[in-house]
């Protein structure tokens, strides 16, 4: 393994456990456990709702519980959320990388994930107030898309949700709007993957839900490089207007945290960092992000949302509008 580049700033330090969670842990046979949502529940526990693949390569979620979010899980005999392709078609492959956002106005989680059928990837939503029943809204994008959260509170009146359709020009992420959570409309580019030979180029996509801040909203997105050996999946992050988050304040150029140690770097799928999930510290500052690494295991990196705005003052652009608007 090639040494650390010392000149390198640090955003995201791993945590000396990781991996944190992993297949070896699971209560029935699995092949492996990655891309959690994150949650810390009102009494300090956190919640991550794992994605669990078995050996027919399908994929359902399933909680695990710990009251300090590092070790300590508790993970139920059976699956917290299976596929059911009987009601929803579009479930027929699997479930896949939720991500959880807590909306206030309703009392409820809401859990975007991708439903894997006939017609390919698409985003689902579902609703849940205890993690063990969950009410279904259906597929509200379909296929090819991906990478979805919902924000936590209506943007000037309207659900907001971000979400990654792929269409013949790339795969760029986009924001859409509902007044009831089912009927989406009004889709706008939010962020587009670079071209050429940046770490972003190609393809981009939502990691976990956004991150709500004074100075805006903290997107952490992936971004895939595609190499002679196959597709690298990093890190990067970009900050948007809190009450029109359609504005890009400020992109950073470089990615933050890639795969690197030997979790990261062989597994399933070799060199990914995947993160679908936060929570944020006690002090209201530290993150803690839970991501797949090479869709085998489950990590836990921390930041802070601080030196996470101190970065982008030092490194972040705003995006171009001509990218939108063609001026
Ligand atoms: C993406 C998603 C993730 C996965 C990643 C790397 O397209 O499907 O679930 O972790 O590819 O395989």
């Amino acid at each position: 393994m090639t040494a650390r580049n010392k000149h390198h700033e640090i955003l995201f330090e791993r945590h000396s456990n990781n991996p944190i969670l992993t297949a070896a842990q699971w209560p029935y046979a699995t092949n492996s456990v990655f891309n959690p949502a994150a949650v810390r529940l009102p009494n300090g526990e956190t919640i991550l709702l794992c994605r669990v693949e078995d050996r027919r390569g399908l994929s359902h979620l399933h909680v695990a519980r710990s009251t300090n979010g590092v070790d300590g899980w508790e993970i139920s005999e059976t699956p917290t959320f299976m596929p059911d392709p009987k009601n929803h078609p579009d479930e027929l492959w699997g479930v896949e990388d939720p991500r959880i956002t807590f909306v206030e106005e309703l009392g409820k989680y809401a859990v975007a994930y991708t439903a894997f059928g006939w017609g390919g990837p698409g985003v689902s939503l579902a609703l849940t107030e205890d993690f063990v029943h969950f009410e279904r809204l259906g597929l509200i994008f379909p296929p090819d898309d991906k990478d979805a959260a919902l924000f936590p509170r209506r943007i000037d009146g309207r659900w907001a949700m971000i979400h990654r359709p792929v269409t013949n020009q790339g795969a760029h992420i986009w924001i859409s709007y509902s007044p009831d959570l089912r009927h989406w409309g009004d889709h706008r580019i939010l962020m587009e993957a670079r071209r050429g030979g940046w770490w972003d180029a190609g393809k981009i996509g939502l990691s976990p839900p956004l991150i709500e801040t004074e100075r805006g909203w903290i997107m952490i997105y992936h971004g895939v490089r595609t190499t002679a050996s196959g597709s690298i999946y990093r890190i990067g992050i970009a900050l948007f207007d809190l009450e029109n988050p359609e504005n890009c304040i400020l992109r950073g150029d470089k990615w933050v945290f890639g795969p690197f140690e030997k979790d990261e770097r062989e597994g399933d799928v070799d060199n990914v960092v995947f993160p679908c999930g936060y929570t944020i510290g006690d002090d209201g500052d530290t993150i803690n992000l839970y991501y797949g690494a090479a869709d085998t295991s489950i990590c836990l990196a921390t930041g802070s949302i601080q030196r996470t705005l101190d970065w982008l003052d030092r490194h972040g652009l705003p995006e171009s509008h001509a990218l939108h608007t063609g001026e």
